[in-house]
C-alpha cells in the first residue's frame, strides 16, 4: 500500500494505491484506487482519480524512445540514439545561431523536483533565455493580480477548509463541481446561509448549487465580468458598506478605486452585462452582511478560468481583489480572496523557475540579488545566466522564425490540442528543426515530435507537489515503471552531460528537493524549511506542509497555512489597491461572427484529453466533443439537438454535435476544449494576451455558428422514395 495523491488536478486529492500482495510493484500487475483521509479531500475522489490508475497500464504506453526517420515516421530506437538525435540537433543550432536557439516549454504538472530542473537546465546547461511554460495558459492573471496587489502570488492563501465555514462566497468564472468535485463539500456552509454566488454565462454545475435557495446564479454576457465586480464595488461604496477602518490600516488606493466605480451604478452596468441591476445590489449586500466588519459569518471572494482567461484577466483579478479588501476580507481568519490553481502543480509550478522571467523561490530573474544567490547555488557566474525570456504565446510564435528557437524540448503539455489559435501552433511546431517531447502516452504533440522520449507516470516516481492551498505533499513511487522507460530527472542528466555539463543535475528527487530547498531560501515561495523526510512525517500525521516554510535553527518552522494575518509582504505592509476599467474581449462581436464561443471543461476528461481519453469509463460518459447551444440560437439556425454544427472564427473552425440547452445564454455556445481534430475548440480560439500577465484569452471570442449542411441524399435513395 502507498499513500500518494492524485495525478490530475490542484485539489491533489489524498489516496492509496494497493496491488495485490504488494506485487503491484512487479510490471502489469493491476493496481486500485482508494480514497484516503485529507483536509481537501476528506477521503473523496472523483470519477478521474479512481480511474487514474487505468493510464499506468494503458497499451499504447511508450515505452521506447521514438526517433522520426527519413520515410517521416516515428520509429523505436535506442536511448542512446535518441539522445545523440537531441544532442546533435542542439548543438546544430547552437553553432548556426547561438544559444537562444533552443527553447523549452514546461508544464504545471510537473513536480516540484522536475520543474526546478527543467528551469535550471534551460539556463545552466543550455543557456537559453527561452523558458516558459503552459501555467501562462492557466494561473498567470491570477498570479500577476495576486502579485500585484498583496506582493505574494500563494492562490489560496488560506487552507481551503477554511472556506466552509463562511457565510458567503463568491465564486467568479470556475465551475468547481465538475473540475474539483470534492472541494464543493467546502461550500456547504455558505450553501446553508442562501450565500453562494456563481458568476457565469451558463448554468454549470457549480451554478446549480445555488439552485432552490442557496444562493445567486450570477449569467453576465460572456466576458464582462469586470463589470459586474465593478458595480459590485460601486454598490458596497454608495450604501456605506465598506470596511472603512480596515482600509484606512490595510490598504492603499482605496480612494482612487472609490473615485472609479463611481461611474459604474448598478443600472448602467447592467446594458453592458445584462445581470439585472436588483441582483447586482442584492449580492453586493449579501457579501456585506457576511463580511467580519458588518458581524458576519465570514466571506470568501475566489476566481478560476472563466475570469482570468481573457485580454483583461489581470485588471478583472484586481476588481475582485478590491471588491474583498473593500469588504476587509484578505488576511482575516474565516474571511479572503483566493484563486482556484488549475493544474496538479500549478502552484509549485509557478514558484521553481520554468517562468520566463523567474528563478527559483518565486525570485525575477532581472533582479541582480537573486541571479547572485541562486547563481551561487548552482555553482555559476551569476552574469552567465541569461535575462528574461518571453511569455508561452509568444514562444509559440516565434517558434521557427528568426528571432525565436530552431530547437524545442516539450516536457508535460500537449500544445496541439490546448495552445490557442492551435493551427498555427501546428505550423510553428512544423517549421522547427527539431520538436523533442517527452511524455508517456502519444499526445498529438508527440506524433509531430522528431524524438520522443518516454518517462514514468505519478505512481512510478518519487517527489512533490504544492496544492492549490500552498500545501506541500509528497508523491511517491507504488510500481516499477515499465522497462526502457526513465525519469525526467534522469533524461535531464543525461543530456546536460552530453552538452558538458557533468555535475549539478541529480536524478534522486531527494537530493534535487534539497538544493530547490536552498535556492528558494529567502525568498517569496521559501521551502528552506522542507524535505522529504518532514514531509512524509507531516503527511504521516494528515497535514503536509505550507510554505513559507523557512530553515530556522532551532525548532522547525511549522509552515504558514494562512498569510497576510498581521501584514502583506509589500513594501509597506499594506495590500495595493488599483484601479481598473473595462475594455471588452479583444475579439468582440460583429455581423459575421454575432456569437460569443465560451470554453472550459467537463468532469470526465482532463485538459487534452492524453490522459483521460485512454480511460474506457471516462472516454464512454464523454466520448466527443460537443457545442452548447441555447434553443433561441438553435432555432434561429435550424439545429436540432444531436445534429452537428460548425463554430468558425477569423482562425478556424470546429465542427462538433449540438447540445441543446437552456444552460447557457442565447448569445453565446460553450464548448470543452479536450478533443483535437475537427471538434478541436482551440482552433477557433484566439491568441490574444493580457498585456500584463501574457495570458491568452481562451474563454471569449467571437464566431459564426451554423448547421452543417446535410448532405444530399444519394442518388439510388432519391429513385426508391420518388418510386
Ligand atoms: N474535469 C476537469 N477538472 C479539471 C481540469 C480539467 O481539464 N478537467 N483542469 C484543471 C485545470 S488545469 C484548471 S485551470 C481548472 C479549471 O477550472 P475552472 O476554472 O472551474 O474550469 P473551466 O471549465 O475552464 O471554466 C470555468 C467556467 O468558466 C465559465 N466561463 C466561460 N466564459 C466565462 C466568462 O466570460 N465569465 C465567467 N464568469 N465565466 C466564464 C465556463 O462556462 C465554465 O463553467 O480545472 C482543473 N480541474
Ligand atoms: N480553449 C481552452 N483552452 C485551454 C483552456 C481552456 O479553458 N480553454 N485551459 C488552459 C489551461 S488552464 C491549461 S492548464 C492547459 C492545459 O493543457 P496541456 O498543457 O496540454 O495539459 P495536459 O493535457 O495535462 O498535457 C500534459 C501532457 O503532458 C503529459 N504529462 C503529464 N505529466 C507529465 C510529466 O510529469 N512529464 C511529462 N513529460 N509529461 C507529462 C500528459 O500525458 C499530456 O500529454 O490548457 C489550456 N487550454
Ligand atoms: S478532484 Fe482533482 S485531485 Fe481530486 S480526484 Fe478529481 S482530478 Fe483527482
Ligand atoms: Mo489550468
Amino acid at each position: 500500500m502507498t499513500d500518494t495523491h492524485c495525478p490530475y488536478c490542484a485539489l491533489q486529492c489524498a489516496m492509496t494505491l494497493t496491488g495485490p500482495d504488494d506485487a503491484a510493484r512487479e510490471v502489469g500487475a493491476p493496481v486500485t484506487v482508494a480514497g484516503r483521509q485529507f483536509p481537501t479531500n476528506r477521503g473523496g475522489l472523483c470519477q478521474k482519480g479512481w480511474t487514474s490508475a487505468q493510464v499506468l497500464r494503458t497499451p499504447d504506453r511508450i515505452t521506447a524512445p521514438l526517433v522520426r526517420g527519413d520515410d517521416g515516421e516515428l520509429h523505436t530506437t535506442t536511448w542512446d540514439h535518441a539522445l545523440d538525435v537531441v544532442e546533435d540537433g542542439i548543438r546544430r543550432a547552437w553553432s548556426r545561431g547561438g544559444r537562444d536557439k533552443v527553447g523549452v516549454f514546461g508544464g504545471g504538472g510537473l513536480t516540484n523536483e522536475k520543474a526546478y530542473a527543467l528551469g535550471k537546465f534551460a539556463r545552466v546547461a543550455l543557456g537559453t533565455p527561452f523558458i516558459d511554460y503552459n501555467g501562462r495558459f492557466c494561473m498567470a492573471s491570477a498570479a500577476a493580480g495576486a502579485n500585484r496587489a498583496f506582493g505574494v502570488d500563494r492562490g489560496l492563501p488560506f487552507p481551503l477548509a477554511d472556506v466552509g465555514g463562511a457565510q458567503a462566497v463568491l465564486v467568479l468564472g470556475s465551475n468547481l463541481a465538475e473540475t474539483m468535485p470534492p472541494s464543493t463539500a467546502h461550500l456547504a456552509g455558505a450553501r446553508a446561509s442562501g450565500g453562494l454566488v456563481v458568476v457565469d454565462p451558463r448554468h454549470s454545475a457549480s451554478a446549480a448549487l445555488t439552485d432552490d435557495g442557496h444562493g445567486v446564479h450570477v449569467q453576465p454576457v460572456p466576458g464582462t465580468d469586470l463589470v459586474v465586480l465593478l458595480a459590485l464595488l460601486h454598490v458596497v461604496w454608495a450604501e456605506g458598506l465598506a470596511d472603512e477602518e480596515y482600509l484606512a490600516a490595510r490598504a492603499t488606493g482605496a480612494d482612487q478605486v472609490r473615485r472609479s466605480v463611481a461611474a459604474w451604478w448598478p443600472e448602467r452596468a447592467e446594458q453592458v452585462c445584462g445581470v439585472p441591476a436588483a441582483q447586482l445590489r442584492q449580492v453586493a449586500r449579501l457579501l456585506a452582511d457576511a463580511a467580519p466588519h458588518r458581524g458576519g459569518g465570514g466571506a470568501y471572494v475566489l476566481t478560476g478560468r472563466g475570469v482570468e482567461q481573457s485580454t483583461q484577466g489581470t485588471a478583472t483579478v484586481t476588481a475582485a481583489i478590491n471588491l474583498s479588501l473593500a469588504l476587509g476580507l484578505p488576511g482575516r481568519e474565516g474571511s479572503g480572496y483566493g484563486a482556484i490553481t488549475g493544474q496538479g502543480n500549478g502552484q509549485g509550478g509557478r514558484e521553481h523557475g520554468q517562468k520566463s522571467d523567474q528563478l527559483p523561490g518565486y525570485r525575477k530573474i532581472d533582479d541582480p540579488a537573486a541571479r547572485e544567490h541562486v547563481a551561487a547555488v548552482w555553482g555559476v557566474d551569476p552574469a552567465s545566466l541569461p535575462g528574461p525570456g518571453v511569455p508561452a504565446v509568444e514562444l509559440l510564435r516565434r517558434c521557427g522564425t528568426a528571432e525565436g528557437p530552431q530547437v524545442l524540448l516539450v516536457h508535460g503539455c500537449n500544445l496541439v490540442v490546448s495552445a490557442p489559435d492551435a493551427d498555427r501552433v501546428r505550423d510553428r511546431l512544423a517549421a522547427l528543426d527539431l520538436l523533442v517531447v517527452c511524455d508517456f502516452v502519444p499526445s498529438e504533440t508527440t506524433r509531430l515530435a522528431d524524438v520522443v522520449l518516454p518517462v514514468t507516470q505519478w505512481a512510478e516516481e518519487n517527489g512533490t507537489m504544492t496544492s492549490l492551498e500552498g500545501r506541500v505533499i509528497r508523491r511517491r513511487p507504488a510500481l516499477a515503471p515499465p522497462p526502457g522507460v526513465r525519469t525526467e530527472l534522469e533524461v535531464l542528466h543525461d543530456l546536460a552531460v552530453r552538452l558538458g555539463v557533468e555535475h549539478g543535475f541529480p536524478t534522486d528527487a531527494s537530493v534535487v528537493f534539497d538544493e530547490l530547498a536552498r535556492a528558494s531560501a529567502g525568498g517569496v515561495a521559501d521551502y528552506s524549511g522542507l524535505s522529504h523526510r518532514r514531509l512524509d512525517e507531516a503527511e504521516a500525521a494528515g497535514e503536509g506542509l505550507h510554505w513559507p516554510c523557512p530553515a530556522t535553527p532551532d525548532a522547525p518552522h511549522p509552515g504558514t497555512p494562512r498569510l497576510f494575518l498581521d501584514r502583506f509582504p509589500t513594501p509597506d505592509g499594506r495590500a495595493r489597491m488599483v484601479a481598473v476599467d473595462h475594455l471588452g474581449p479583444s475579439d468582440d462581436l460583429r455581423p459575421d461572427a454575432p456569437v460569443y464561443l465560451i470554453t472550459g471543461r467537463v468532469l470526465q476528461h482532463y485538459q487534452s484529453g492524453a490522459q483521460t481519453r485512454r480511460v474506457p469509463a471516462l472516454a464512454a460518459a464523454q466520448p466527443e466533443p460537443f457545442v452548447e447551444i441555447h434553443p433561441l440560437l438553435a432555432d434561429r439556425i435550424g439545429v436540432q439537438d444531436g445534429e452537428m454544427v460548425q463554430v468558425t472564427s477569423t482562425r478556424g473552425t470546429a465542427t462538433a454535435v449540438a447540445h441543446v440547452t437552456a444552460a447557457v445564454r442565447p448569445e453565446a455556445v460553450f464548448m470543452p476544449f479536450h478533443w483535437a481534430g475537427e471538434g478541436s475548440a482551440n482552433r477557433v480560439t484566439t491568441d490574444a494576451v493580457d498585456p500584463i500577465s501574457g495570458m491568452p484569452e481562451f474563454k471569449v471570442c467571437a464566431v459564426q455558428v451554423r448547421a452543417v449542411p446535410t448532405q444530399a441524399p444519394a442518388p439510388a435513395q432519391t429513385t426508391e422514395v420518388m418510386a
